[in-house]
């Protein structure tokens, strides 16, 4: 049964005014957003319009397959750009830092890069905004970054009021402090042991908060923290070398990369050993487009899907032949069966995900293990291993 008429004016209304969301002015990622004047963003729990598809009543089809493509889908937009425009932090050590030449270097930087192999066949197709930590969602709401990867922690409230909508989680963190050894501190110490001390991290995190919530349940005999916040954890790491902090804090992999790229390791002490809170990373997007977030999803899933099979960027060639491994034939498009072209994709999409970027794997060696970040014995681990690293079957 076809939509009543009005229901398609408003579908054809609502997908133009999202097109335009996307196409803004800034939607060129100019850096606007970066330069942090916020001029073009509205308020993100304002981001409320993208939701209205949703409202939109059943029509009652009950056709064993549904339509999977929706009006106003970023992807369209994203492949008539040519371009793939992705917010990351650009001070994340071993996830989105600029190497000498400008290049986006880390874990989330070629997050960005699968799911530009992905949306447009090429992995260098990805246009990376810096954003810190306060500035994210409102680049994010504004359509200044079609998405983040951008070490961002997937909570209620940003799957809620702030707009967004979360892939899979790629990194599963937890929140840590750091002090000197020099001041007593060590793998052993706890958050009781900070009573009294200036305690730094940035602003606008989930960070900022669960410390201030910790200290204050330390109970009457802690005396309390002073928190200060910074912009970007460039400057809490230079206020912590400088002696302004006694204490930094934030997600443990940003701990461990810091302390690693200042060759800190006897010096600088991470703890405690269970993080005081549960950090899972991942891609952020915006509300209500299925299509757009099943594209981003199914990137990760195939990186995972990869890894389990031992399909590397360099033997996936090995495991082409349909007949012998029919999900990685459905995956990488050499199978008959194959799904991404019903998802807007090219049949080949993942195959180009694995050959360009690599499996889930070889991304976090590539920039996760230098810095002392294994998977082993982690909530990263492959979920067969005791890890939480697992992707729904492809089929
Ligand atoms: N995961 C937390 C914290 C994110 C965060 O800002 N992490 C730091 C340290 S890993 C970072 O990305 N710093 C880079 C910067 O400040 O630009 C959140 O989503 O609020």
């Amino acid at each position: 049964m076809r939509k009543p008429l009005v229901w398609r004016l408003l579908a054809v209304l609502l997908g133009l005014s999202l097109l335009a969301a996307a196409c803004g002015d800034d939607s060129s990622g100019d850096g606007d957003a970066a330069d942090g004047d916020g001029d073009a963003a509205e308020p993100a729990d304002e981001d409320g319009d993208a939701a209205e598809p949703a409202d939109e009543p059943a029509d009652g089809d009950s056709e064993d397959t549904v339509d999977v493509t929706q009006g106003g889908s970023l992807l369209q937009t994203i492949q008539d750009r040519g371009v793939l425009i992705c917010g990351v932090s650009g001070a994340g050590t071993g996830f989105s830092v600029p190497d000498p030449d400008g290049n986006m270097v880390g874990f989330d930087a070629d997050m960005c890069r699968a799911n530009a192999a992905a949306i447009l066949g090429d992995s260098t197709a990805v246009e990376f905004v810096a954003l810190t930590a306060a500035e994210r969602f409102t680049a994010l709401a504004a359509g200044d970054v079609d998405l983040l990867h951008r070490n961002t922690t997937w909570t209620q409230s940003r799957d809620t009021d702030v707009g967004g909508d979360f892939g899979p989680t790629t990194f599963f963190d937890g929140q840590q402090l750091m002090g000197r050894v020099a001041d007593g501190f060590s793998a052993d110490s706890r958050v009781a042991d900070v009573d009294g001390a200036v305690v730094c991290t940035n602003a606008g995190t989930t960070t900022e908060k669960n410390i201030a919530e910790a200290a204050r349940l330390e109970g009457a005999d802690f005396g309390g923290i002073t928190l200060n916040t910074f912009e970007d954890f460039n400057q809490v790491t230079d206020a912590f070398i400088a002696g302004t902090c006694d204490i930094i804090t934030t997600d443990g992999s940003g701990l461990v990369g810091r302390r690693a790229v200042n060759d800190a390791l006897d010096d600088w002490a991470i703890f405690p050993a269970t993080p005081i809170s549960k950090e899972p990373l991942g891609p952020m997007y915006r509300q209500n487009d299925s299509q757009f977030a099943d594209v981003v999803n199914w990137t990760v899933y195939a990186m995972i899907i990869a890894d389990e099979n031992g399909v590397t960027s360099q033997n996936i060639d090995d495991f082409l032949d349909a007949e012998e491994y029919p999900e990685l034939g459905r995956l990488f498009g050499s199978g008959e069966d194959e799904l991404q072209s019903a998802m807007g994709l090219t049949p080949d999409a993942f195959y180009q995900v694995i050959t360009q970027v690599g499996n889930y794997d070889e991304v976090y060696a590539r920039h996760l293990n230098p810095l002392g970040l294994v998977r082993e014995g982690s909530a990263n681990a492959r979920w067969y291993e005791g890890g939480l690293i697992y992707a729904p079957p492809a089929r």
